[in-house]
């Protein structure tokens, strides 16, 4: 652990120490002698991005030096959380900052819990991509992240009565330290107008984009610093500007109000994340955001493209650039205008050059969030562009006649153009086409993929997609979040893991030892005990760190079935209830997770847990065998305590929803069991851990399939067979958990009992019930369990995102990682 080198001050306790008092009085005008925990946050995050800063310019000296192809990532969503922690571990300085804040009176997890959120994604779209960043710098890929820079985060979640109630994310309030506003440079962007042509000095017709509204995007750069390696790499958020400071037509008419309300509205393009997840805004302001983010990052590139190149014919070999999701898809038809309109580059040339550089990655296998955009709303807001999509899809829809002869249903499937009940952009479609190529973020997500969604794209590119599964980032995920257990594996392995999780093979050997397995469940057993205090300090429960911590983590949605695990609590309350001797183990249901604000079936899901909770935590009889509890405002710096503290890992959704999940990944790797179905990584993780390891339950993808269209029982059929079952549905009928109101929770009810529930609860639902049993069954025997969650966290290699941003670097970007000495 010693300090670093190259800095542009020596990284001792002392310096350091200096360093935040010197940034607590001349940035923040505050006497050191009376600054608070706050104050000092500050002061350190500061002086960690000087620290920084000479590593960063050096680092992009070094892409321009050597490196002949970057990467842009191009992301709507990137959830960071927070930064402090990370850049001191990855900094490589922990020693040194923990005695500088000590000898300033703190204590450095007591300075780091200041920092407020950044909050700039959804959930596991975002989230992967904030561990990307941390894998490119980490394994020195010369590569850029580009999204926009949100005033207001994902919102904040509070449980008011058992419901969820939104309040904004305000993270910026008191400014982060984290970024640099910068005034350069500052790019237009334009939207709305319409389209003329002219000819140019050639005799061409070329297409020009007139009488638009034009917004700037001023970039803002966060820093990212790879572990221990001396490389940081950029990532630029884009903020609205209005184009010019008050719109000087409306001064003519004397009308200084609607100058400054012009303003205002060119700068709502930054204000605020959407929230739906796994759903189609749709909305006008959406699609600017999209376009808006990715107009000014297409001008960066270009600009720095053009600093070092005459032609446009190497732009591939220089340029790579990932779509997560298809939320910046609309940069295909932006590179084709750039090349066909300004740069005066033939429609074949200019296609061949974006196809070659764009890849997608799809992270969904729900219908109802793939993008359409209204073919009369892109036309108003991007004119141009839809001339281009139609041109693309002209062309596209030849070769697909040239290769399907006389089959309009063929073209009908293929094209980008929806045509029933009203014209649609098929935003996928469009991605599909424009990249060479399509990733999915798990084997099974990408064969079904293959096989169901986009069947027809895969036989008509064969080739073109391909799998990449999801990871985490070791460092945030274990290191930073489990410093114990972090420490127990380094003192018998060596460091080694922290840059090469396959590493962690080599504890099988010590699952063995008793010592050891004593040690682990010691590290467990503190951090379920930091996890009580938290649950105490957010709900007032009181939980017992010896029962089992059985945690679901994750965005509420129908398809994760948040609802099955309800059902099992259900079940769990009636059997104590009914078998006061039972020697089922005592078991705290730890959930947290929002709902997008107008999902009001998972918002009603919300307030089942809450009344669940209510019920269970008060009655006498249950006598602390049974806690539920709803944690609000999950987040990721939440999740850096839960992680650590689980016992189990709830990952079950219906087979064949889940594209691949992370939050599964970080609870294994954190020691838990997962029960979970063969959905997304499930699989692999299963694969890798080993059967005996996991918990399985339920329907496989295909069977779900089948039983979607052919159900073997209905759920009155199940009802009617299962006693527990019934007991468990009439509980929700009668009142049991609203305080006797039988309307609250009869749509659950009746969606349970309804012959077409597309998340098939009730065909996995005694399944699930069974294998909870052998859960408990195995949970009695600790010594055991602890082996086993040994041996998963040993097995966990395969999902470091060093493994999964290698296989994008060679095998998509064409660059290949250098392996370090
Ligand atoms: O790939 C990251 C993550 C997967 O692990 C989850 O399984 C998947 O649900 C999530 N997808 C989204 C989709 N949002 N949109 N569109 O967040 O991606």
């Amino acid at each position: 652990d010693g300090p670093s080198s190259s800095l542009h001050f020596k990284t001792n306790a002392e310096t350091i120490r200096e360093n935040i008092i010197h940034h607590l009085m001349s940035f923040q005008g505050r006497d050191p002698e009376r600054s608070g925990a706050v104050d000092i946050s500050k002061a350190l995050s500061y002086t960690m991005r000087d620290l920084m800063v000479e590593k960063w310019i050096a680092t992009q000296k070094t892409f321009y030096a050597k490196k002949k192809k970057r990467v842009y990532y191009l992301s709507l969503e990137f959830l960071i959380g927070r930064s402090l922690l990370n850049s001191v571990i990855n900094l490589g300085i922990m020693d040194e900052v923990k005695k500088a804040v000590a000898d300033l009176g703190y204590d450095l997890s007591e300075i780091c819990d200041e920092e407020e959120d950044a909050g700039l994604g959804n959930g596991g779209l975002g989230r992967l991509a904030a561990c990307f960043m941390d894998s490119i710098a980490t394994l020195k890929i010369p590569a850029y992240g580009y999204g926009i820079r949100y005033e207001y985060g994902l919102f904040y979640q509070q449980l008011v009565d058992g419901n969820q109630v939104e309040t904004p994310d305000n993270w910026l309030r008191y400014g982060t330290a984290w970024a640099f506003d910068r005034r350069v440079p500052v790019f237009p962007v334009k939207f709305y107008g319409h389209v003329t042509t002219y000819q140019d000095d050639k005799g061409n017709y070329r297409a020009q984009w007139v009488n638009t509204k034009d917004v700037m995007a001023m970039p803002c750069d966060m820093l990212i610093p790879g572990y221990r390696n001396d490389h940081v790499i950029n990532m630029r958020l884009w903020t609205a500007r209005a184009s010019r400071e008050l719109d000087l037509s409306y001064f003519g008419q004397g009308n200084y109000i609607a100058a400054v309300e012009s303003k205002v509205s060119s700068e709502t393009i930054s204000k605020v994340l959407y929230p739906p997840d796994h759903n189609l805004a749709g909305q006008e302001l959406r699609l600017k955001q999209q376009y808006f983010f990715v107009a000014a990052t297409f001008q960066d590139i270009m600009r720095r493209y053009k600093k070092k190149n005459e032609t446009f014919d190497a732009f591939p070999d220089h340029v790579a650039v990932q779509l997560n999701d298809t939320h910046p898809a609309i940069a295909i038809p932006e590179l084709m205008r750039l090349l066909l309109d300004e740069e005066g580059i033939g429609w074949e040339k200019a296609w061949d050059i974006t196809v070659r550089t764009f890849a997608y990655t799809n992270h969904t296998l729900m219908p109802e969030a793939l993008e359409r955009w209204t073919v009369e709303l892109l036309g108003k807001v991007l004119p141009r562009h839809l001339q281009i999509i139609y041109e693309i899809n002209h062309r596209f829809l030849e070769t697909v006649a040239q290769k399907y002869p006389n089959d309009g249903n063929k073209l009908r499937k293929l094209s980008i153009i929806e045509e029933d009940g009203g014209k649609k952009v098929r935003m996928a479609h469009l991605a599909i086409v424009g990249s060479h190529s399509v990733n999915g973020v798990a084997a099974l997500h990408t064969k079904l993929l293959q096989t169901r969604l986009f069947h027809d794209f895969d036989k008509f590119y064969p080739g073109k997609f391909n799998s990449k599964t999801n990871g985490i980032t070791p460092r945030r995920w274990l290191l930073q979040a489990n410093p114990e257990l972090a420490d127990l594996i380094s003192k018998n392995l060596g460091f080694a893991w922290i840059t090469n999780l396959d590493e962690l093979r080599n504890l099988e050997a010590h699952a063995g030892k008793k010592t050891f397995r004593k040690r682990w469940s010691d590290i467990k057993r503190a951090n379920k005990v930091r996890l009580a205090d938290y649950i105490f300090k957010e709900t007032q429960v009181t939980v017992d760190p010896d029962s089992m911590f059985d945690v679901q983590v994750k965005r509420i949605h129908e398809y994760k079935r948040q609802l099955l695990n309800a059902l099992h609590l259900i079940y769990l309350y009636h059997h104590i209830l009914r078998n006061p001797g039972t020697n089922v183990p005592p078991r705290t249901a730890i959930f947290a997770g929002k709902a997008a604000p107008s999902y009001w079936r998972a918002k009603l899901i919300i307030k089942l847990i809450t009344s669940i909770a209510e019920v269970v935590n008060n009655d006498p009889r249950i006598a602390n065998r049974l806690k539920v509890v709803f944690l609000p405002n999950y987040n990721v710096s939440q999740a850096e305590i839960i992680m650590p503290a689980a016992d189990l890992s709830e990952q079950i959704s219906t087979a064949g929803t889940e594209a691949s999940g992370t939050g599964n990944m970080k609870f294994s790797l954190n020691g838990a069991l997962t029960i979970g179905t063969l959905d997304g990584a499930n699989i692999e993780i299963r694969e890798e851990v080993g059967e005996e390891n996991f918990f399985l339950f339920g329907m496989t993808a295909e069977e779900a399939e089948y039983e979607k269209l052919n159900p073997s029982r209905s759920p009155m059929q199940i009802c009617e067979q299962n006693r527990d079952v019934y007991n468990i549905i009439e509980s929700l009928r009668n009142g049991s958990f609203a305080r006797g109101d039988k309307a609250l929770f009869q749509p659950l009810a009746d969606s349970l009992l309804d012959q077409y529930d597309p998340y098939l609860l009730m065909l996995d639902l005694e399944s699930y019930l069974n294998c909870q049993n052998k859960v408990n069954e195995a949970f009695l025997d600790q010594d055991n369990w602890t082996k086993m969650a040994i041996l998963n966290v040993a097995r966990m290699g395969k999902f470091s995102t060093d493994r999964t941003i290698k296989e994008y670097s060679e095998e998509i970007w064409g660059i290949l990682v250098e392996e370090e000495q």
